[in-house]
């Protein structure tokens, strides 16, 4: 809250950056095989952060031959065995959570309120609780002794560089694999200093490998015919490239993709409190979350009403210097992230949409963005069906239960919904009916490690966390 009483910003002192970074391989940093490097900047300041190694074909060879090899070991350790280590990874990622708070604030943009808060809590809470799966794979429901599926080649986003890497490595671990992971080439750093982590934790080597690099990294990566498993956070046209690969060899694979979340308010809800499940839905990390509440669909009767009290809510929130602990709004990942935001808006006032934008300041340099509120959408605007990934919501309105889950149903994809009610009656009959894969009552981008993540329709196919998230590691 930009109440609370918070001391002096957060220095990136706390956290000692190198000026260039290897790759991971085989429990070793190295350079490139072809000694290329790119460079990853502050989004907040444009500045260079460090220098990093960028995997090509043949490195992405070598950390797959490596993973392949570790896993005849890791594979074959009891499961209680796998659990340490595990467990010591996740209490260190605690110890270090500072660190890796600034380290990723500085590499992503979001606020440090939200790393610290959110981010990092979250990703010590997947470490923990897949450990303690490592030794009783058995009783998970699939049988007695599944088995590993071998090498996971895993590619991640930037919007939650650290947390979407332990979605993937803490399942994939756990139940025996072995990983080689790509982070995005915006947000190398966090995981990098993961792999520091694994080395601390003496985690043999080979278990995990992570190269930096582009998107050409992660095609040759999918491609690898040593990899059995193929994991990807990302955009739905890479996603439907990569299902495209991956068809027709014997790699599973699992997609997490866009969503264009529906937020539906009924008549009912107490305002203030649906007006900040609103906040959280699309302003949280700036609106860059693939299950965002990007489409409000409010009840016609409080459309005026919610609209005034949100405008106000807006107008308070703090835009700026991601490591100062007041703010509220960071920056927009990268340029071209904030390019894509930018002509979509541009579409809808072009289509004929009301722009409303939050009075805040905006910074020299960096890449920002102002809360945006969008309203007379109606389902045929680009920005009602198109994801925008940044700080836009696009309001639109409905009369009845059945309009309304008609309405957020309305979309190519499924992958979150927020319910506003004090009716328990009717969260449950329009949670029922809506096809995502994720519906909150009440609030919103509520996560933890138990429940099982993912999409219907083009938001993806597979799950990640909870139990169900062991069974794509696994041969059952
Ligand atoms: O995604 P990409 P971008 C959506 C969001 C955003 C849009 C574009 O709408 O505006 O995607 O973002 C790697 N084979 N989401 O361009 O390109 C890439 O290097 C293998 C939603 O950043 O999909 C990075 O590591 N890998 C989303 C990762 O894929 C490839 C999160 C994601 O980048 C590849 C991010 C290829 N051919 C964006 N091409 C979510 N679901 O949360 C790129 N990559």
């Amino acid at each position: 809250s930009p109440f609370e009483y918070a001391p002096a910003p957060e220095s990136r002192s706390v956290v000692d950056i190198a000026p260039s970074y290897g790759l991971f391989i085989d429990g070793e940093f190295t350079e490139a095989a072809d000694g290329k490097v790119f460079k990853t900047v502050s989004p907040a300041t444009e500045e260079v952060l460090a220098e990093v190694a960028q995997a090509g074909t043949e490195d992405v060879d070598r950390a797959v031959k490596a993973a392949r090899k570790a896993f005849e070991k890791w594979s074959a350790l009891p499961g209680s065995e796998r659990a340490k280590y595990l467990f010591r990874i996740a209490r260190i990622i605690q110890e270090r959570s500072r660190e890796l708070a600034v380290l990723e604030t500085l590499d992503n943009g979001k606020p440090i309120k939200e790393t610290r808060d959110a981010d990092l809590p979250l990703v010590a809470a997947h470490f923990f609780y897949y450990a303690g799966w490592a030794d009783k794979l058995d009783h998970a429901g699939f049988g007695a002794n599944p088995k590993p599926l071998g090498v996971a080649g895993q590619v991640i986003p930037w919007n939650f560089p650290l947390l979407m890497l332990a979605w993937k490595i803490a399942p994939a671990l756990a139940t025996g694999n072995t990983v080689v992971l790509k982070p995005a080439e915006t947000t190398p750093l966090t995981a990098l200093f993961f792999a520091d982590i694994c080395r601390q934790a003496g985690l043999p080597k080979g278990v995990v490998n992570i190269l930096p690099g582009y998107g050409e990294t992660g095609a040759a990566l999918v491609a690898h015919p040593d990899v059995n498993k193929v994991a990807f956070t990302g955009s739905t046209a890479v996603g439907k490239a990569i299902a495209r690969q991956v068809a027709g060899t014997d790699k599973k694979v699992t997609l997490e993709l866009g969503g264009k979340g529906a937020n539906i308010v009924f008549d009912d809800a107490p305002i203030d409190q649906a007006v900040e499940g609103i906040v959280n839905g699309i302003f949280f990390n700036q609106g860059q979350v693939c299950c965002a509440g990007s489409r409000l669909l409010v009840q016609e009767s409080i459309h005026d009403e919610l609209l005034d009290s949100l405008k106000r809510r807006l107008n308070t929130l703090r835009l700026g210097d991601p490591l100062d602990k007041n703010t509220d709004i960071g920056a927009i990942n990268s340029s071209e992230q904030l390019a894509r935001i930018t002509s979509l808006v541009d579409q809808g006032e072009a289509e004929g949409a009301e722009r409303w934008t939050a009075s805040c300041e905006i910074p020299s340099a960096g890449y920002w963005f102002a809360p945006t509120v969008f309203s007379n959408v109606s389902q045929a605007h680009t920005i009602a069906r198109d994801e925008i990934f940044g700080p836009v919501l696009s309001v639109l309105t409905f009369r009845t239960p059945d309009e309304a889950v008609a309405k957020a149903n309305n979309s190519q994809y499924g992958l979150s919904a927020g319910i506003w009610t004090e009716k328990g009656s009717r969260i449950l009959s329009v949670a029922n009916k809506l096809r995502a894969g994720v519906v909150w009552a009440n609030t919103f981008n509520k996560f933890d490690p138990t429940s099982p993540f993912g999409g219907y329709k083009e938001s993806g196919f597979g799950r990640e966390g909870g139990r169900h998230g062991l069974e794509a590691y696994l041969d059952v």
